[in-house]
């Protein structure tokens, strides 16, 4: 059994900590979903997780309470492989040593946690985006690399120069302009998602430090994360992790291309990249081959979402070198810097070894979950339910209740032990962005997504008509997914995944203002084998 060490809450009301995609077998109760799995941690409390590692690999362990992962309540977690567990580092290189020196550098891997950072806590954030009645959660302060950073301004010309190109026309028409902290303004929100302008705003209370003005700082504490690198060692492991509430970044390592191997704590067939795309709550295993000249070397990482343009930068250090050598891949704005660079394809992705859902076609439920906001901006929603936080106030968490005479009041998809089901996200309004969508307890597959309705009753009716929308062969493997963003038209995307473990999970956005928002639903797995109520 794994323990984690004891939280201690001091500056919260309460909070309580998950680990994301970590399967929790036969332990349920260490979920950490406040209402679901047990009450939220009291200040001056402790409670100690204990659960069995029976998955390797990549995960973090974070707050499940309202916003705190935006307060900075997470940490990295590695679960080292069996030692004998099959690798597919033979796929990068086919020298025995390389294999030895690649097997060393997983076990010495070091986290990358990525995360945004506001000058407010998330509490007051989230009132400030009552008040203006409109999403303010998009404009942060500064990207961090493991807890490191500082404000850093960019110039008018660069703004200007790195706008992206859609939104100009909108700017203009408005006479608008990126503020100097490079977000959109706070209208613009409201206008692509709100088109009728029928929900209230008071767009004036937000205080010039949120959105307009841009005041640089020096960070604290070293706002520079340096990476050591042993050129002796050869490679050289990171796990990167999005811990981020809402931004959505690109990564890259000036001059070292990745070989992807694991994607959110599972191998994969090896990927040589420049370049990855993370979302929030995603996490990439890669290799670095140190073959390069001693020097200094950017980690870059750049927001490519919708609402801002922000980066940062850490180092990778050779020993011994002293040289700054600047020649990025990705641009400040995540863009990349010549054709030869290649982004991670994540449908391109295969599981090591081969790992395909079965027994299509057929599954024996088809839930559908529509994606969107319910009367404001800041208020989404799955099925135009908003989840209900409120339910930790209940005397008994969910879990710990018969799962038949749970509520459907509030969106809950109940399933049977042992059997196949497909959830399809269907987005019903236009311009939302890609949501990171992530379910507890279980991987999924990734197995279609299109353009428009999903209009067909099951994927097995959908693939008679629509067969290369789908991939029942290999697709990808992971804890999460990100939805197809709905410019001009809606979208759909189907996850399925096998019921093995019983019990109370969450299924959600991965951003924390959509989570918070009410961007979440409740699935009681196996309620025909409900697990006992413990005294844990
Ligand atoms: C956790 O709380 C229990 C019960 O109050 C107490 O006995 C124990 O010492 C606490 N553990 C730590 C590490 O503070
Ligand atoms: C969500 O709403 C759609 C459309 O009304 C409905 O078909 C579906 O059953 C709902 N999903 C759940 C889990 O209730
Ligand atoms: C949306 O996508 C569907 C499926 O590709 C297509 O039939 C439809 O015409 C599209 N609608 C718009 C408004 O682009
Ligand atoms: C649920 O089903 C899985 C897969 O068949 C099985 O391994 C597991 O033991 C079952 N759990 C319970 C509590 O029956
Ligand atoms: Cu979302």
């Amino acid at each position: 059994m794994v323990r984690l060490p004891n939280i201690f809450c001091c500056l919260y009301d309460f909070c309580l900590l998950i680990t994301p995609g970590i399967e929790q077998l036969n332990t349920p109760w260490a979920d950490g979903v406040p209402g679901l799995t047990q009450h939220a941690i009291q200040p001056g409390d402790n409670y100690t997780y204990e659960w069995k590692a029976t998955q390797y690999g990549s995960y973090f362990y974070h707050a499940h309470s309202r916003d705190q992962v935006d307060d900075g309540l997470v940490g990295a977690m590695v679960i080292k492989p069996r030692h004998d567990l099959p690798r597919p580092f033979d796929k990068i290189s086919d020298d025995p040593n390389d294999f030895q020196l690649m097997k060393e550098a997983e076990n010495n891997v070091t986290p990358l946690i990525l995360a945004d950072w506001r000058h407010l806590t998330s509490d007051e954030s989230w009132d400030l985006q009552v008040k203006a009645g409109v999403e303010t959660s998009g404009c942060v302060d500064s990207i961090l690399i493991n807890g490191k950073g500082a404000v850093y301004c960019w110039d008018r010309y660069e703004i200007d120069y790195f706008t992206k190109s859609w939104i100009k026309p909108l700017l203009e028409e408005n006479n608008w302009a990126m503020t100097d902290k490079g977000c959109v303004p706070p209208d613009i929100l409201h206008i692509l998602l709100d088109k009728d302008s029928k929900m209230e705003t008071h767009i004036e209370v937000i205080p010039e430090e949120m959105y307009a003005t841009c005041e640089p700082t020096k960070g604290t504490g070293g706002s520079v994360e340096i990476i050591l690198a042993k050129p002796e060692k050869k490679w050289l492991a990171f796990d990167v992790i999005s811990a981020a509430g809402i931004e959505y970044f690109a990564f890259s390592i000036d001059q070292h291309p990745m070989w992807v191997y694991a994607v959110d704590g599972h191998y994969i067939e090896p990927m040589l990249v420049q370049a990855l795309e993370v979302s929030n709550g995603e996490r990439y295993s890669v290799f670095i081959k140190l073959d390069q000249p001693a020097a200094n070397y950017g980690i870059r990482v750049a927001s490519i979402g919708l609402t801002q343009l922000i980066d940062t930068t850490a180092i990778l250090a050779y020993e011994g070198g002293e040289e700054d050598i600047s020649n990025p891949y990705t641009d400040q704005a995540g863009g990349k810097t010549s054709d030869d660079v290649t982004f991670f394809d994540t449908k391109a992705m295969l599981s090591y070894p081969p790992q395909f859902p079965s027994p299509p076609p057929e599954v024996d439920q088809t839930f559908i979950l529509q994606l969107g906001i319910t009367g404001a901006t800041y208020l989404w929603a799955l099925n135009n339910t908003g989840f209900d936080a409120n339910i930790d106030r209940e005397s008994t968490p969910w879990l710990d209740q018969d799962p038949e005479h749970l509520s459907d009041d509030s969106l809950v998809i109940k399933t049977k032990n042992n059997t196949w089901v497909d959830i399809i996200f269907q987005t019903t309004s236009p311009n939302q962005p890609p949501h990171p969508i992530h379910k507890h307890a279980n991987k999924w597959f990734l197995i279609g997504e299109g353009e428009g309705d999903f209009t067909w009753n099951s994927v097995q009716e959908a693939m008679e008509e629509i067969p290369d929308k789908f991939n029942l062969d290999n697709p990808p493997y992971r804890d999460g997914f990100q939805t197809l963003t709905s410019s001009t038209n809606n979208t759909w995307s189907v996850v399925r995944y096998h019921v093995v473990n019983p019990g109370a999970w969450m299924i959600h956005c991965h951003i924390q203002s959509h989570l918070l928002g009410g961007m979440a639903a409740i699935i009681l797995d196996g309620v025909d084998t409900w697990p006992q109520p413990q005294e844990e």
